[in-house]
């Protein structure tokens, strides 16, 4: 009941929903339909109103409702299992936790709002309402070395997705951004949860931004497809196109190799043939990003040398 109840609400498209007639419809006692009002505020959902008068979604653009993500995706996908929470810590964290427990692989668990959302190297990922936060549970058969190619053809699926939903073009910065005109748009968090040599466990954290419109201080790097664009975005109607390009270039990683994502990201990479600088710990190195190589490393031409670099964070100038 507490799911037809949201999806009734998700479907007034934040405006009142008289409580009244929508105990009737669903043939609810208003006591017994309050009771399961307020029991979704206490899971965090953000429904405002008052009894005998209505009561309204906030953010129901952000709400994801499982099955109608489902219905959207082939019966065979890998994405069975979509877990929807109104706000949690971090929907990587609670991943960790669920595959531990024996979760299936292609497990969705996505955040409507996330308390410690977790960016790379320790760092924070703002994760306000607004925007779309999801992890994936992944077990590929692959070598620990192969793990980080995941991270690039990920970075390609989710602009591609972004693409395929606004028609506008998407760059990737390496080896884990996604660009929309020149900005942050999206970021890929690849953690690998415990490690036999050949069988790994994989969640993949995804942030994308869809309706913010301030980012404060990162306001000169991050940008959402409302500020870009214009366009509000239902998180129910991207994210199925997003799935569908995260599993297309996963098969086409698992079956072909790296070669085919390589030659993606390199089509869309906004600082090949560059100026660029990379803080490496305590040192900076300068010079002109020349190739992403056969391992996805970056591949600088400084000082008359090649330096090959597999991890950073990248600065064009
Ligand atoms: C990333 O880290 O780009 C990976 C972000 C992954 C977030 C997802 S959300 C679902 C899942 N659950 C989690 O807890 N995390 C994952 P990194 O490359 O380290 O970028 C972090 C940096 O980007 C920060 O230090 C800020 O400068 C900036 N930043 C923070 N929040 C941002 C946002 N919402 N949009 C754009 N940039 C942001």
């Amino acid at each position: 009941m507490p799911t037809t109840i949201l999806t009734k609400l998700y479907n007034a498209q934040g405006n009142d929903v008289i409580d009244k007639i929508l105990a009737e419809e669903l043939g609810l006692s208003e006591a017994v339909l309050h009771g399961h009002i307020e029991a979704l505020r206490q899971e965090g959902y953000d429904i405002t109103g008052e009894i005998n008068r209505g009561f309204s979604l906030n953010n129901w653009q952000t709400l994801i409702i499982p099955d109608e993500v489902r219905s959207k995706l082939p019966e065979y996908s890998l994405f069975q299992e979509i877990i929807y929470y109104p706000i949690l810590d971090s929907t990587s964290v609670l991943a960790k936790e669920l595959a531990s427990g024996g979760a299936p692989r292609g497990t969705v668990i996505i955040a409507g709002k996330q308390r410690a959302g977790k960016g790379r190297m320790g760092r924070k990922w703002e994760s306000p309402p607004g925007g779309l936060w999801f992890s994936i549970i992944l077990r590929p058969d692959l070598p620990l070395h192969k793990l980080p190619f995941l991270s690039l053809a990920f970075a390609v699926s989710i602009a591609e997705g972004i693409e395929e939903h606004t028609g506008e073009t998407c760059q990737v910065k390496w080896p884990n951004d996604v660009i929309l005109r020149d900005k942050k748009v999206a970021g890929i968090l690849l953690e690998v949860n415990s490690s036999s040599e050949d069988k790994q466990e994989v969640i993949l954290g995804i942030g994308v931004n869809l309706n913010q419109e301030d980012f404060g201080e990162l306001n000169y790097k991050a940008t959402s497809i409302k500020r870009a664009l214009n366009q509000e975005t239902l998180s129910n109607d991207i994210l199925p196109i997003l799935l569908s390009n995260l599993e297309k270039n996963y098969n086409l990683f698992l079956n072909e190799g790296f070669e085919p994502i390589r030659r993606k990201f390199k089509a869309k990479c906004n600082h090949l043939g560059k100026g660029v600088n990379i803080n490496r710990q305590d040192k900076l190195i300068a010079g002109i990003n020349i190739d992403i190589d056969s391992q996805g490393s970056l591949v600088i031409a400084a000082e008359g040398q090649e330096i090959r670099l597999t991890t950073g964070e990248v600065n064009i100038f």
